[in-house]
This record gives C-alpha cells, structure tokens and sequence, in this order.
C-alpha cells in the first residue's frame, strides 16, 4: 500500500492543467531558418524592433556582453559581426530586456497565493521587477520598499541569529565574477561558508571527478582542440537546444574531418543534422550531416559502455602492442594502469553490453573506430552527472581518455560542457561551499579578518538544514531555489521554515512565492542593461565554459531607474549586515569596478593584470594544469580509477525517468510551450514512453497518467501527464523539468558530489485517477 504524499504547499508546484498538446513530427535537422523566425518572434513578442535590433547586435561580441544563456564560449578570432549568437540566446535575451515590468501596483492587485495559481510560463512572462519589495510577517501582497529599508531588514535579521551558519547564500550560475567575488567575501566575513550554488545541481560531479583523476574540476579543451580532434563523442548532452552555438563548432570539425559520435537515450535533432543559418549553405538547405554513430544508450548505461569500450580496446592492444594505447603516455604521466587493465579483464562484457542498452556490433563498430584515432574530445553535460555514480562514470570517461593519450595536447581532452554563461567563473572566484585552505589565507592575507574554515552547506544540505530549523535566513543570488531543487515539496516546506528569505532577481519566479516568514525581491541589472556607476558606464566579467575570462557590458536602457546592479547590491548588504567592523573598502568597490578586480587579482590564481587583460579584445584564457600537460593532483599523475558498474533493477511496473530541458525552456524560465525538434507542440505536461512498453502497460499514446516516486519511505506524487510516444530504450521515460521535480528524492544524491539525481528518478505510472480531474 502506498502511503499518502505530504499535504501540498500552495502555488509551490505549477498548476496541474493542460495547455493543448499538439504533436507533430520529431525534426531531422536543427536550427536552420525556422530558428531564425523563431529568434524573431520571441524578441518581438517582447521588446519593439529597435531594441531588439540593438541588444542582438552587442550579443556576444567583444565589446558587446555575455550572452546570458549558456556557457559555449566565443570564437577567439573573427566573430560573425550580425548573428554571433544562436535561437535559443536570442530568447534569453528577449527574456531578459523586455520592456515589460512589473511595478508596484502589479503586486498591489495580486496577492502572493494568486500569483501561485499561474504556471511558470504565465509567471515569466510578466516582465521584470521593477523595485525592490517586501513581504511583511502574515502579508498577502508584496509591498514596495526602500533600498535602505531592504538592507536595514536583511542586517537586522543576519546579525540577530545565534551563528551565522544559521544563514544561507544561495548563488546562481550568472551572476558575474565581480558579483560573485564580493558576495563569497561579505559571506566569509560576516562568519559562514554555507555558499551552496546552482553546481552543485549541475556540473558539481564533473568537478569532482575531473579534480580527483586530473588535478583540476574544469574541461580541457578549447574550440582550436575541436577543430583539430578526429573523434569527438558527444555523451548525455543536448547540444541543439541547450547549446546550439555548439553545432557550429562541430560542423567545422565536421568538416576538418572529425568522426563524431553521439551517446544518448534519445536522437537528439541536433545531434544528428545541423543547417547553420549562418552561412550560406544553411539557408540555402543544406545541411551537415552530424553524427556518424549514434548509440542509444540506456538512462546511467554510460558506465558500462565505456568499460566494454575499454575492454575490445585492450583485447586489440594486447594482440598488437602499442598500436591502440599510447603506452609512453601512459608510463609517464598515469598511477594505476596495471590495476585498472586487471581489473578489466575481470569484468563481463557480455554483462556490460547488456547493461549499456546497446546492440553488440554498434559497441564493436565503435571500438574499431576508436582503436586508430589519437586526438580524441569527450563532450558531457547533464546525462552524465545527474546520476547516483555519476562521478565514477566521467571518471570512467577520463579512463579511455587516458588509455588513449588523449589529454593535455591539441585536438584532445575533456569538455564537460558548462550550463549558466558564468557558473563556473563563479566557483573560480570563491563560490563555493569547501573552499580550499589557500583560498582562506589569501583572504585573510588580504583583508585581515580570519574566514571561517568549517565547510558550509551545499545545495542539498541547505534544504536540510532550513527543513530542521538549523538555517534561518536565505538569500539568493539570482535563480528559482525552490523551482531548480528537488523535492518541491519539502523544499517549500523547508524555505517556509526560514525567519527571512531574499531573493535578488530580474524576473518573478515560483521562488518569490514560496517565502519565509518575511521576504524581499531585489531587482538587480540584467547582463543586457547599461550599468551606470555615477557618470561612467561599467563593465563585468565572466568566464565561459573553456576557462576564458571576458568582459560583458550591456547597452540598453534598463527598464527601471530603481534597478541596481549585482555588485552595488553586494556591497551595500555587506554595508548594511557588516558596518564598521568590516575590514572591506566596500564603498571603494561600488564606486568603480575595476577596484573589486583589483582585488581579485590579488586573492584569485590567473587574474594577474585583470583589468588589463580584461579590456583586451575576447578577453584572456586561465591557466588550466591539463591542459598544459601536468595533473596537479597528489601524485601530480593523473589517475585510472577502478569502480564496478551499479545497476539499479526495476520491478516489472517501475520506470527510469530522466528529467530534461525542452526547447523552449532555459532551466525553470519558461519561454514558450514548444519542443519543436521532439515534434511536441503546446504543451510540457507529458512523459516520453518507449511505444512497446506502452501498449505492454496496458496505456494508449495521448492517455494521461499520474507518475509516482516511492523512495526513503515518503510517496510524492505528480498528476496528469500525457502518454508521448517517442524512439528511447525500453523501461526508460523523459519528462520536462521542473515540473516533475516533486518526484525527485532529496535524499537520492550522487556518491561524492552529492547532486540530486534528476536523471535517474524510480518512477510507477498509472492511469490518472479521476479523483483529481
Ligand atoms: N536553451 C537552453 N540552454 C541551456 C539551458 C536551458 O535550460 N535552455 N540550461 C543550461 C544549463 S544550466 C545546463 S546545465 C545545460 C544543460 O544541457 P544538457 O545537459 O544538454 O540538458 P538536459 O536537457 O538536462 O539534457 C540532458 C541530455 O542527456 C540525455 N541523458 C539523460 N540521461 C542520460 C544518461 O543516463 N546517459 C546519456 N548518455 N544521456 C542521458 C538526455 O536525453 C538529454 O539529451 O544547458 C544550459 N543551456
Ligand atoms: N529535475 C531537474 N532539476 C534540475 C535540473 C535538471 O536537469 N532536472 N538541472 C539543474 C541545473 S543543471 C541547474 S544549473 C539548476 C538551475 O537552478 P537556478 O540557477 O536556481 O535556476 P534558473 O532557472 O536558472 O534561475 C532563473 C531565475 O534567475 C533569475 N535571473 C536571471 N538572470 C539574472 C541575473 O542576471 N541576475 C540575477 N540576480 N538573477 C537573474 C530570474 O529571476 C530567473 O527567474 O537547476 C537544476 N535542477
Ligand atoms: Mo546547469
């Protein structure tokens, strides 16, 4: 028997109603000129021409801004001088700096629990907040409120807690490297490292397993290794929607001869074919032809695949030795081969095989492949790291890089791709929960005050902690804490617990929503926006996804003259919680930019000369050990590591059920109702089954179903999914985060990492009882 789920939190999930699902054909190919209409329909819908027309002309160029969409970085050299940007930045720019706002009247007319009735796409699509506003103890409505005011309540709060470890400092991945350096130093002076952040939810285990096989948690190449590699495998990543910019970079290697293969559950559009709109060939139709082997892997069967891999690899090196591993790399710079080689030779590939969900002669085929090449790219994102042994499968990729000799020279390495543009400048400069002992002398070298050495809260242990009453306050840089995080349910329950919470942010979110007992929205500056400091216009930084820190300066009039920026935001919180006995010029800081990177170049490894190096055109690489051909790890080798393939087995009514992003979503931004390549249109409230274990189960495609998770003694529930037929391995289904979020344990975490396991969530489906029509 089931028991029952825990009663709901109001406006905490989005409504449980339909919006008119319409299918049509899964696409081909991506991109194309339909993105091109698409980009123009989303920025019009928004903004009028002119401001679109000027926004998308500074988007992604060198004197331009960051795109605030995803982490791909920017051609070094020539950048395309109209369109270096792709469908899916230029919605996130029309998300962005739309002219839409939301002032106080607009909070004054909608109570807090109405505004939780909307789904996020209706919330979304409200435009930005246009003051800072406050939420007193038992208020229904949002009430506007003074900066000072907001700053006042938010010291007076911090400095009557008991410990600050009783406060948590969220921060998501776009903030800037400015923002983020003051916010983790206010953080660490005011007395806590519980600096948890949206990677510990995203790329935290490709940090952890890059840290402990290579010396160092970020990826190793750069967009000249792409162009240079002869096989690139794309694995548990959707590189059409989620980084289209992507798509260019492979049809060049494409074209410089590159094999590519592609690991994932479903055919992806743009992993297969690409119409880049621009260039001629794209909009005259024809198009490039992307991956030449495509393995439809089972959810989390990576593991396996890469091993069976590992094994028809070293069946052909012993038979011919040293013609398929790169032995003299191997010899000098790894620990562990010997180990690793028995330890594969006691494994069972017919077991592996059947384990991966791949049909033996398409795992051969690869290995033939494999075995010639040399300059080998291995690309993930989240089919890989949100999974219970997720770092033991990228640790299990870096193997074969190893065995290979790919790693650390041109056309080789790693390349986990990053999500948020600037998620992982943010760690670079402090965000994180385990700072490192030389960061916290430098700290304290540099401005006198002793940081706390105690490791803080991450994510998940954040949730607990406010759950328990051991956290009280929460504030937020920027994204959708309750939206983003498992468990909706708890996770409310956990930021209604807190005194306080915060949230500093551009648009309304399901965040602003579900509150603690007093909350306050800080509506700051956009990556789009003209940051004006007194008379002079200021510039951030950010680093994208291949370790290049760049500078990104908006140029449209912000849609509020109330707006402030991340930094200024920053420095009169630490103003307003730290008075005088901060040791920090945070006057200093407000006042112009470059001295917050003047002191960052003090504290931070690799930004020497920042504000020099910073103003020159596409900015400048930091040093990165693998790259360069060292591992800094304790051994300074790099690592083979030894892990055994977990399988997790279903019962003969359970489901693996993988959560992902549609084409018309960035993360819990909502901004249309179409997943164009999968052929679904006007609606997100549906599961993706394979069409065998439909009809097995007894359900029809176009039948609605609820979905449950059962897991840690509790049984969340999330009603009223529409059956969707689609091309994925049996017993594995997909769904749309974050609605389905609700089903995600808090307490189903990676080994290591402690990332919730979106990917890899048990699920029963049942037709939907009639109860709750
Ligand atoms: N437009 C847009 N761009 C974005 C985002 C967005 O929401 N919208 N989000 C940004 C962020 S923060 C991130 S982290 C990235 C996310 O980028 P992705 O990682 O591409 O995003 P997901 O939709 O989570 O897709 C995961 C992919 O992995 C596959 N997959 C799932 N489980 C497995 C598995 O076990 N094995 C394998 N091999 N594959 C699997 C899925 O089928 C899917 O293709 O994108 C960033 N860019
Ligand atoms: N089930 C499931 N859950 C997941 C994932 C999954 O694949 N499946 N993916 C996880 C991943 S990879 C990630 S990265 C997290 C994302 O988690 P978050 O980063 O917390 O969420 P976002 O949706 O990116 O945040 C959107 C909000 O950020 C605010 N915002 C936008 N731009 C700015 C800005 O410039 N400054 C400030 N201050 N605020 C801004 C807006 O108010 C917007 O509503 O979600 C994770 N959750
Ligand atoms: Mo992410």
């Amino acid at each position: 028997m089931m028991k029952e789920q825990q009663a709901l939190i109001p406006g905490a999930q989005n409504p449980e109603r339909f919006t008119g699902l319409k299918l049509g054909k899964p696409k081909t190919v991506a991109a194309g000129i339909p993105a091109v209409w698409s980009s123009a329909r989303h920025i019009l819908e928004e903004m009028n021409l002119l401001r679109g027309l000027k926004a998308l002309a500074k988007l992604n160029q060198k004197d331009g801004f960051d795109c605030p969409g995803c982490a791909w970085p920017d051609p070094d050299d020539d950048r395309s001088a109209i369109a270096e940007y792709c469908e899916n930045g230029a919605k996130a720019v029309a998300e962005e700096a739309t002219t839409k706002k939301l002032a106080p009247d607009f909070f004054a007319q909608h109570s807090v629990a109405e505004l939780g009735l909307l789904t996020d796409y209706e919330i979304g699509k409200k435009g930005r907040i246009a003051q800072p506003m406050y939420l007193p103890e038992g208020g229904t409505h949002y009430q506007p409120v003074s900066w000072e005011q907001a700053f006042d309540k938010i010291g007076h709060h911090l400095n009557k807690l008991a410990t600050p470890n009783e406060a948590v400092f969220y921060t998501s991945g776009r903030t800037s490297n400015e923002a983020a350096f003051l916010y983790q130093l206010f953080v660490r002076e005011y007395g806590t490292n519980n600096l948890p952040d949206c990677s510990n939810m995203c790329h935290e285990s490709s940090g952890v397993a890059l840290g402990e096989s290579l010396g160092i948690g970020k990826g190793s190449v750069t967009l000249e290794d792409l162009y240079e590699a002869e096989v690139i495998i794309i694995l548990g990543q959707n590189p059409g929607t989620n980084h289209p910019r992507m798509l260019s970079a492979l049809q060049k290697a494409k074209k410089n001869g590159a094999f590519i293969i592609a690991v994932n559950p479903l055919p992806e559009t743009g992993l297969l074919n690409f119409l880049n709109p621009q260039t001629i060939d794209g909009v005259l139709n024809i198009k490039t032809h992307l991956s030449d082997i495509f393995l439809q892997v089972k959810i989390n069967g990576d593991m396996a695949l890469m091993k069976a891999l590992a094994i028809l690899l070293l069946q052909e090196e012993e038979q011919h030795p040293g013609t398929v591993f790169d032995q003299d790399f191997i010899t000098a710079h790894t620990l562990d081969y010997d180990a690793y080689v028995t330890h594969l030779k006691q494994c069972n590939l017919e077991q592996l095989i059947a384990d991966s969900g791949i049909p033996a002669e398409q795992i051969y085929q690869t290995a033939t492949v494999l075995q010639q090449k040399k300059k080998i790219i291995a690309c993930w994102a989240m089919g890989l790291t949100q999974h219970k042994n997720a770092v033991d499968t990228i640790k299990e990729v870096v193997n074969l890089l190893l065995l290979k000799g790919s790693i650390g020279k041109p056309g080789a390495g790693t390349c986990p791709v990053r999500g948020h543009s600037n998620v992982q400048g943010d760690r670079t400069v402090g965000i994180y929960e385990q700072p490192s002992p030389a960061l916290l002398k430098k700290l304290e070298e540099v401005y006198s005050f002793e940081p706390p050495q105690e490791h803080g809260y991450d994510v998940v242990k954040a949730i607990h902690a406010m759950h328990e009453g051991k956290a009280k306050v929460f504030i937020a840089m920027g994204g959708n804490f309750l939206s983003a995080t498992p468990d909706t349910e708890y996770t409310a329950r956990a930021l209604r617990n807190c005194s306080l919470t915060v949230q500093v942010s551009t648009k309304l979110n399901r965040s602003h929503l579900v509150h603690g007992k007093e909350a306050i929205i800080l509506p700051c500056l956009g990556r789009s926006d003209k940051d004006m400091v007194g008379n002079e216009q200021q510039f951030v930084s950010c680093e994208n996804s291949m370790g290049v820190v760049q500078s990104s300066k908006g140029n449209l009039q912000p849609v509020s003259e109330h707006l402030l920026s991340e930094p200024v935001i920053v420095c009169r919180m630490a103003m307003a919680t730290l008075g005088q006995r901060s040791k920090a010029p945070w006057q200093l800081y407000a006042s112009h930019y470059d001295h917050i990177r003047n002191d960052i170049a003090k504290v931070i490894p690799g930004f020497e000369r920042y504000n020099e190096r910073v103003r020159h055109p596409g900015g400048f690489y930091l040093p990165n050990c693998t790259r360069e051909g060292r591992f800094d790890t304790h051994s300074q080798k790099a690592h083979f590591n030894i892990a055994q393939v977990v399988t997790t087995p279903l019962a003969a009514d359970e489901y693996m059920m993988m959560t992902i992003r549609s084409h018309d979503q960035f993360n819990t931004t909502i901004y249309g109702l179409n997943d164009r390549y999968r052929g679904v249109y006007n609606e997100r409230r549906v599961i993706f089954m394979n069409e065998g274990d439909i009809s097995k189960a007894g359900f029809k495609p176009g039948e609605v179903v609820d979905l449950y998770n059962d897991h840690g003694g509790v049984v969340r529930v999330a009603r009223k999914f529409i059956i969707v037929a689609c091309s994925i391995p049996s017993r594995c289904t997909a769904t749309y985060f974050p609605e389905t979020n609700v089903l995600v344990p808090v307490n189903s975490v990676a080994d290591k990492s402690n990332t919730p396991t979106s990917k890899m969530v048990i699920l029963k489906i049942k037709k939907s009882d009639p109860q709750h029509e």
